[in-house]
């Protein structure tokens, strides 16, 4: 990022009075989680996330869909927030100081953004720490440690199952959490795609949506996506680096 597009975006950000930002998987990379695409690692290499993720695989495999997201949920319980992670939480509070509306979208189901101190985050694609009974829909947040019996048993009915509380392909995403999206895409002037390849929908929309409605589009990203040539500034960088020196060009010694 060039210093001209470094002020630019800074001042954008300061003068904006509705801004939303949507993370993927790309903000957590830098505290250790592996993104959705990365070389799927260890013993999950022969694996394509694409087709465990989807309510087909657990139907047809739950032991294996199981595994492979308790060792996912185990791993986040023992990263921590990044500085982009943490960067964005500043940029909230700075942005309600100054009596702006700042809403937080994410792709994520780490729980890292709401570690940071992120307030009222939008879990588009729901948690990786909490699973629910596939029979009742009740949820658990099982402690750090690996659960033991896979494919885990319900304690809510019995036959029933637990599964990750996460959205799968082919699923819909929690309505409260589309509403609030479309809600906050609706009325912003400002919105910062960071970290996502933007491929994924329905979130990988939102920042044409903001778009056509008059917002400016900040992408940061390490790779181009194709998001990139529509967008205001486009950015290639890491999240962790990239966001802690906007907030603090935007807010210098205020
Ligand atoms: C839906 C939770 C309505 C699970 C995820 C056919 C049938 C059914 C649906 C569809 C279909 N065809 C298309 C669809 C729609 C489908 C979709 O969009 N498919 C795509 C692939 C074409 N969407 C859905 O199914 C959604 N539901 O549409 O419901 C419906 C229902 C039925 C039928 C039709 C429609 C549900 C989508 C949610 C899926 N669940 N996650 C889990 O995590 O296991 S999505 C998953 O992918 C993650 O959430 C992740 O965020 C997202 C993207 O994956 P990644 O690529 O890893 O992550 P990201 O995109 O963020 O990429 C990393 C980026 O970061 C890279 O660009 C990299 O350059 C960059 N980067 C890396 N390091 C850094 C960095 N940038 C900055 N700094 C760094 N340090």
């Amino acid at each position: 990022m060039n210093d001209r597009q470094l002020s630019e975006i800074a001042g954008a950000l300061r003068g904006a009075r509705s801004v939303v930002v949507l993370t993927g998987a790309g903000v957590s990379a830098e505290s250790g989680v592996p993104t959705f695409r990365d070389a799927m690692d260890g013993l999950w290499k022969d694996f394509d996330p694409m087709k465990l993720a989807t309510p087909e695989a657990f139907e047809a495999d739950p032991e294996t869909v199981t595994r492979w997201y308790d060792s996912r949920r185990v791993r986040v319980h023992t990263v921590k927030p990044n500085p982009g992670h943490m960067a964005l939480a500043e940029m909230e509070r700075r942005v309600r100081s100054a009596g702006g509306s700042f809403t937080l979208l994410t792709q994520n189901v780490d729980r890292l953004h709401h570690r940071a101190g992120s307030t009222g985050v939008v879990e588009l694609h729901g948690s990786i720490v909490v699973w629910r009974c596939t029979r009742t829909g009740r949820k658990v947040e099982p402690p750090p440690e690996p659960l033991e019996k896979f494919p885990p048993e319900s304690p809510f009915a019995p036959g029933a199952l637990l599964r990750p509380d996460v959205v799968w392909f082919g699923e819909m995403l929690p309505a409260e959490a589309v509403a609030a999206a479309d809600r906050a895409v609706a009325s912003c002037d400002l919105f910062f795609s960071v970290g996502t390849s933007a491929v994924v929908y329905p979130a990988a929309g939102y920042a044409a949506l903001a778009s056509a409605r008059g917002a400016k589009v900040v992408e940061i990203n390490r790779d181009e996506t194709p998001l990139s040539r529509d967008v205001d500034w486009s950015v290639r960088g890491l999240s962790g680096e990239v966001l802690p020196q906007v907030v603090e060009r935007a807010w210098a010694g205020a």
